[in-house]
């Protein structure tokens, strides 16, 4: 086009977060699989990319960020995923919760209520948009508590409530996990636990569930986006399953962007 190619339009920057983030290295896997040799993929965090993005729409300007679902900018912003042909970033992929070894023995009815867990990404995006508009995450997590007991229930179903036993969970500061993890930290106080949360890095955050210094985590991305700290913690942590499906990674652009598809970054 008359203003050159994508690249240049972006400085042949991709807009990336946390270094730890699955979806960094499988950026990087993007840029060799589709021999981006030009381009380089600038981390930061989750919060600084949505920094960046809403910076770059506001002027109509072109971003390339590492973008996943569920997330609060697709409610916010009109963008789109880039095709991604060659599967660097795999398929449908899953949340799933993640717990130390011996935490069924030790704590049965925690065990019980995070492996139960499940919600849709509609439940997770009233959150995300309510933290998103300036509402504090405890706040935001109450008021989902508050109006959907019914699914409380079903994630409780016959558990007994403990008497001030302590749990941890270990989380990333992506919106995604800070949403479900508050509402997690409630659902547990309700049941009588004492939680801590506390935020990590990824790498961190595995190696915590890992050597028990944090009993369970909501942020594991499966099978392929944390494939890399599943494997080398294998046999090292169990997998209480999945709380959502069919959520998804990729690179991702505000629709003005005439370009469709990875392999669009290649000219
Ligand atoms: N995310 C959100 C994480 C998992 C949750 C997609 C940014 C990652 O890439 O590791």
């Amino acid at each position: 086009s008359e203003a050159g190619s994508v690249g240049e339009s972006v400085n042949y920057k991709i807009t990336g977060i946390d270094p730890g983030a699955g979806i960094m290295e499988a950026t990087e896997r993007a840029i060799t699989d589709y021999e981006l040799d030009k381009w380089d993929l600038v981390s930061g965090s989750g919060a600084a990319m949505t920094a960046a993005l809403k910076k770059a729409y506001d002027a109509e300007k072109p971003i390339i960020i590492t973008g996943w679902t569920p997330h609060w900018k697709f409610a916010k912003y009109d963008l789109k995923y880039l095709e991604d042909p060659k599967g660097s970033y795999g398929g449908e992929e899953e949340i799933h919760t993640i717990g130390r070894t011996g935490l069924q023995e030790d704590l049965p009815e925690a065990h019980q209520i995070l492996s139960n867990f499940s919600w849709s990404e509609e439940d997770m995006g009233e959150i995300m948009i309510a933290i998103q508009e300036g509402e504090k995450p405890e706040v935001a997590a109450q008021n989902w508590v508050d109006a959907n007991a019914d699914k409380i229930a079903v994630w409780t179903d016959g558990v007994e409530k403990v008497n001030g036993d302590a749990i941890k969970l270990a989380y990333v500061a992506w919106d995604s996990e800070i949403a479900s993890t508050n509402v997690m930290k409630i659902v547990l106080e309700d049941m009588g636990y004492k939680v801590t949360t506390v935020q990590v890095e990824a790498g961190p955050m595995w190696t915590a569930v890992a050597d028990g210094s944090a009993d369970a985590s909501l942020a594991g991305w499966l099978p392929l986006t944390h494939a890399t700290y599943a494997e080398k913690f294998d046999g090292k942590f169990e997998d209480l399953g999945a709380s959502m499906t069919g959520v998804k990674i990729g690179l991702v652009v505000p629709s003005y962007m005439d370009i469709t598809s990875i392999e669009d970054l290649q000219e």
